[in-house]
């Protein structure tokens, strides 16, 4: 069977549990996990060594924290107060743990599925979410990464236009896949707000909730955004329960559609 799995944020016993519960089998199952699989849980580095050790039993896209954890080690940016991905930092095989995540995608396709951290923008076909997640992932492959991700922060450009360059086309992906809550109909991101889905800002909509989104026919399975528990919009699967803050973990069945949850038995 294949799962795909919420945020983890490093909350490794809770991940153990769930996978007794779904009767995880490797000679048999599948992992996908949807980003955010480390930092603000206690255990970032057991979650990341297990995760990478399921070799092709597991994928995973990566999430905003994941990103960040890059951005800590490979350039002058300094971890903040909460960050709590030092284990990794000062892991003996932590070089090897970086450079699985530098070739992790933005986006999966999986099961006419969808599969990608915070979202994908409204005017976003599929063939054009695969190509600006491959735009992404051959900066994170090739040479300059340190350079690359040094300008991959900020929150500019918040859209889309035919003039910008090849970095500002990363960043919008990036902070559109692995950060989006709120945007406009034209994929305009907007940061300042984390509140609930159903009390946008001014001129926003959740970037799931836009009339005529180009995947509108297309199952999409995202983490990212805890709050989102009473959403029921066709299609639309947000798989962070909040394990983190002390609530669920949780599997979906990609065949079945079934969900398996956990609750959170980790102390952060
Ligand atoms: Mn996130």
């Amino acid at each position: 069977m294949d799962y795909a799995i919420g945020d983890v944020q490093g909350c490794f016993d809770t991940l153990q549990l769930l996978l007794k519960k779904i009767n995880f089998n490797i000679d048999r199952d599948r992992l996908f996990f949807l980003g955010d699989v480390v930092n603000r849980g206690n255990k970032s580095l057991e979650t990341l060594q297990f995760i990478k050790s399921l070799e092709d039993n597991a994928q995973m896209v990566l999430g905003n924290h994941d990103f960040h954890l890059l951005v800590c080690a490979l350039t002058s940016h300094h971890p903040n107060r909460k960050d709590t991905f030092h284990d990794i930092l000062d892991a003996p095989d932590k070089n090897t743990l970086l450079d699985y995540l530098l070739t992790r995608p933005l986006l999966i396709e999986q099961n006419n599925a969808l599969l990608v951290h915070a979202g994908i923008p409204p005017q976003w076909s599929k063939k054009k979410a695969l190509q600006q997640s491959k735009l992404v992932e051959n900066r994170l492959q090739g040479g300059g990464v340190e350079q690359f991700l040094g300008a991959m922060y900020g929150n500019e450009p918040a859209k889309e236009s035919g003039c910008l360059n090849e970095n500002e086309a990363c960043r919008y992906a990036i902070n559109a896949m692995m950060r989006m809550r709120f945007c406009k109909a034209d994929g305009e991101l907007e940061f300042e707000h984390k509140m609930n889905a159903d009390q946008p800002p001014n001129g926003f909509e959740a970037w799931f909730m836009h009339e005529n989104r180009a995947l509108e026919n297309t199952d999409v399975l995202f983490g990212h955004w805890s709050t989102l528990h009473n959403i029921r919009v066709n299609r639309i699967y947000p798989l962070d329960h909040g394990c983190v803050w002390g609530e669920k973990l949780s599997a979906l069945n990609l065949e079945t559609h079934q969900l398996t949850s956990v609750r959170s038995i980790e102390i952060c």
